[in-house]
């Protein structure tokens, strides 16, 4: 059978490039396979969190998926550290996977930056987690952006370490799905870096809680260079940030970049940029009228929540069971 699970950091600010690298395919999957969606707050403390703020956050990302369209009668959509068997198999993996293997892990390197001496032991052990995460619903798939692809060959490597330390077929190996015009949405402000919750610029991202007037503002100011539209993809190698402002259209729009160019090509960005802005305006607006509402009423978001939690932790107690049974740990 195939399952599903992909996961988020409540880390504050989820913006356009979460929303089109995966909360939106998250939405188009849900009718085709079964679907675990889980706000991985255990993720999130691997860099300083606010205590309050994060309670805010795992309920604003939480009203963010459902709003987005998934359906919590449908899919199981719940906060990690509600399931503490994450943490469990999380440990074992500690102990299955290599310090050269984590050594080599990107996202590490850019955000423990030149001070690695003090980032947190979790912050490095965060590739291990994210094994425990989809291994423990043995998913076969793991819809995600461009950025986490090195991650999921690191999940891949431990299930194969561990079914070939211990001799056993028990972890399946994960398939990436990296889907949609827009895999990478790179920042509004320099085109090389990915769009992220975490950079310290708010310019540099659309928030899925910003309102119109600054959608359009983020959009003006976003950086460009003097040409007018790209008349091709090719260009987009050269000119990573209006190649960038093609692709969010193009995903927004559900069309492909190369038709975005045949449409737009030779327009001045000025012209492009307004469409663009009314466009980002037209998707994100219902989404966000119903983040609004299910904000206002955190019962409610906390009770989907544990209701995801409760058949999580019925799918992942077995398997559990059966990897400590493997490693020869003794049971009640
Ligand atoms: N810029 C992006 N373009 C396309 N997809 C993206 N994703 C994140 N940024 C982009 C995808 O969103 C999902 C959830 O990501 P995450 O919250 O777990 O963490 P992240 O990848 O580390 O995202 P951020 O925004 O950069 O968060 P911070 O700054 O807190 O680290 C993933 O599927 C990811 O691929």
């Amino acid at each position: 059978m195939n399952r599903i699970f992909s996961g988020i950091q409540p880390t504050g600010n989820l913006h356009l490039g979460n929303y089109l690298g995966a909360i939106r395919n998250w939405v188009r999957l849900q009718s085709e396979y079964e679907c675990l969606y889980c706000v991985v707050d255990l993720h999130a403390i691997t860099i300083w969190q606010s205590p309050k703020e994060l309670t805010h956050n795992i309920r604003e990302v939480a009203a963010g998926l459902i709003a987005a369209g998934l359906d919590p009668r449908r899919n199981l959509i719940f906060n990690q550290s509600q399931v503490s068997a994450h943490a469990e198999l999380a440990w074992i993996f500690n102990c299955v996977a290599r310090m050269g293997w984590l050594n080599r892990m990107t996202q590490f390197k850019e955000k423990a930056g030149k001070n690695r001496e003090n980032a947190s032991v979790g912050l490095f052990a965060y590739p291990n987690l994210m094994a425990a995460d989809i291994l423990l619903y043995k998913a076969t798939h793991v819809p995600v952006g461009e950025d986490q692809k090195q991650h999921l060959e690191l999940t891949r490597d431990i299930a194969q370490k561990f079914n070939n330390d211990f001799g056993v077929e028990m972890f399946p190996l994960v398939e990436p799905l990296i889907l949609g015009a827009a895999t990478r949405v790179m920042s509004l402000r320099d085109g090389s870096k990915k769009m992220s919750k975490s950079e310290s610029s708010d310019y540099s991202r659309i928030n899925m809680t910003d309102d119109a007037d600054l959608i359009a503002k983020k959009i003006r100011k976003a950086r460009t260079d003097p040409q007018p539209v790209p008349s091709s993809t090719e260009e987009f190698d050269a000119r990573p940030e209006a190649g960038n402002l093609v692709g969010i259209y193009a995903a927004l729009a559900d069309l492909a970049a190369e038709e975005v160019c045949v449409r737009h090509g030779g327009s001045p960005f000025s012209d492009f940029k307004r469409e663009l802005a009314d466009l980002a305006v037209s998707v994100l607006a219902p989404i966000q009228d119903e983040m609004r509402r299910l904000m206002a009423s955190p019962d409610e978001i906390d009770a989907i929540l544990r209701k995801g939690a409760e058949g999580a932790r019925e799918i992942a107690a077995p398997i559990l069971t059966e990897v400590q049974d493997i490693v020869g740990f003794v049971r009640p």
